[in-house]
């Protein structure tokens, strides 16, 4: 019998999980037919515990994103809803981590993150010890930079899942503040050093396949809150989405924030790896849509994406919704990279002629959800509400979200517009 690292059978993890299930149940693209949908593997299927009403993009690599009708319920996005994405497959067939253990597996046992790179004295800190230190918490969105690529493909088609807004959520994490542990560590970087590139337990499905490795600059000042979360939402964060410790860059896009962390190295340079140099990078200057492509991105024209830009969603009323007449109800949420406060947020209900001041609530942090809210008076008939966030510093959403276009479909931070109805 085929043990796993942790012990577990793979038919044993499948079972345990509800996979077994559903291997049976995976189509392929290419037998594409009316009925796919239905017989597509719900995402509680893929993955345990998650709603079977999320929206699945990849069932293989366990890609899933909320609908927006759910995603507005919680102003805390309970685990069964939160979006997941993985870049290797998590039926079993890949070198994934979570595949090599069973629900409610302990994993902090054993599990150490190894601190070296550029550093006079490498050092390795388990897990076990970090959940006695004294734990700090940040509520923080967890966003994919993806979020809202399909918006982009109005204008041109990208690789990657079609995400519409759901790519997110809003999340408290707790964990042990990173540069304060760093520094009681005494490892002595080299004064060459400018990054810190952190890599997670999973490895590429493919020989050769590039690892999902990242580097940030020590100089970015979300970094100063960066934690080595060990709790999502007051539980041990699911092993999906990063247990048993997960490097939380509040502020910074999903990608930046490495679950199943075991290695954290000072370096002078960014990763080499091709998902750090061609993947999740943003072009300087706009591109021409079709031509210019992420394989012609390099360290010089183009820069990561690290912390998020501007963004607001409406959440109420969703689009095609049917409202009473009368005074409208309009909410959603809004956010930031958490460097400066998010200043106002203004809604428009004549395509953009004129705006008003909608009411925030205080978040609670710098880097959570910003509720909004507005009402309108509005009488029956067509109606689209635009939302537009501009933060202290100035920075705001494009009218004409399109103008980011990129050949990787990232950053999408465009006004929404939402057509709703006034009966
Ligand atoms: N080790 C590791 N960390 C990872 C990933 C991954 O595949 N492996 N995916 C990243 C990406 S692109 C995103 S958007 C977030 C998704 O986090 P979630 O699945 O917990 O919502 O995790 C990030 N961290
Ligand atoms: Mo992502």
């Amino acid at each position: 019998m085929t043990r796993t690292a942790a012990g577990y059978d793979r038919r044993t993890f499948l079972k345990l999980t509800g996979l077994a299930g559903a291997a049976g149940l995976v189509r392929l693209p290419g037998t594409m037919h009316v009925a796919m949908a239905a017989d597509a593997p719900s995402a509680g299927a893929i993955i345990d515990g998650k709603s079977p009403r999320m929206i699945v993009h990849n069932a293989k690599l366990g890609v899933m994103e909320t609908p927006l009708e759910l995603l507005r319920e919680h102003h805390f996005t309970p685990k069964e809803l939160l979006y997941n994405r993985t870049h290797f497959p998590v039926d079993g067939s890949g070198a994934w981590v979570a595949t090599t253990a069973a629900p409610g597996a302990d994993m902090t046992q054993g599990w150490t993150i190894s601190v070296g790179g550029l550093v006079q004295r490498p050092k390795s800190i388990k897990v076990t010890d970090l959940a006695q230190m004294q734990q700090t918490k940040r509520v923080s969105v967890m966003q994919c930079a993806g979020n809202g690529r399909s918006y982009y493909w109005a204008k041109a088609k990208t690789p990657g899942s079609g995400w519409k807004h759901g790519g997110m959520g809003n999340l408290v994490w707790e964990g042990v503040p990173l540069l304060p542990l760093l520094k009681s560590l005494e490892l002595s970087p080299d004064a060459s050093v400018r990054f810190l590139t952190a890599n997670g337990k999973d490895v590429p499905a493919v020989p050769g396949g590039a690892d999902m490795i990242k580097s940030f600059p020590l100089t970015a000042p979300q970094l100063a809150d960066a934690i080595l979360a060990l709790r999502m939402n007051g539980e041990p964060i699911p092993i999906i989405h990063g247990g048993p410790v997960r490097l939380v860059i509040p502020g910074y896009y999903g990608n930046m924030n490495v679950k199943w962390l075991t290695d954290l190295d000072f370096t002078v340079e960014e990763t080499p790896s091709a998902i750090m140099q061609k993947t999740y990078r943003m072009p300087l200057e706009p591109v021409e849509p079709g031509k210019f492509t992420t394989q012609d991105l390099t360290q010089q024209n183009s820069v990561p994406t690290y912390g998020f830009a501007v963004m607001s969603v409406v959440f109420a009323p969703l689009a095609g919704q049917s409202v009473r007449a009368g005074d409208v109800e309009l909410q959603g949420v809004a956010w930031n990279d958490g460097v400066v406060s998010l200043g106002e947020v203004r809604v428009s209900l004549d395509q953009g002629r004129t705006w008003r001041v909608a009411q925030l609530e205080a978040p609670d942090g710098p880097y959570a959800w910003h509720p909004w809210r507005t009402t309108a008076r509005l009488s029956p008939g067509d109606h689209e509400v635009w939302v537009r966030a501009i933060d202290a510093w100035g920075r705001s959403q494009p009218i004409d979200g399109l103008t980011t276009w990129n050949p990787g479909g990232w950053d999408w931070h465009g006004v929404d517009r939402v057509p709703f109805r006034v009966v």
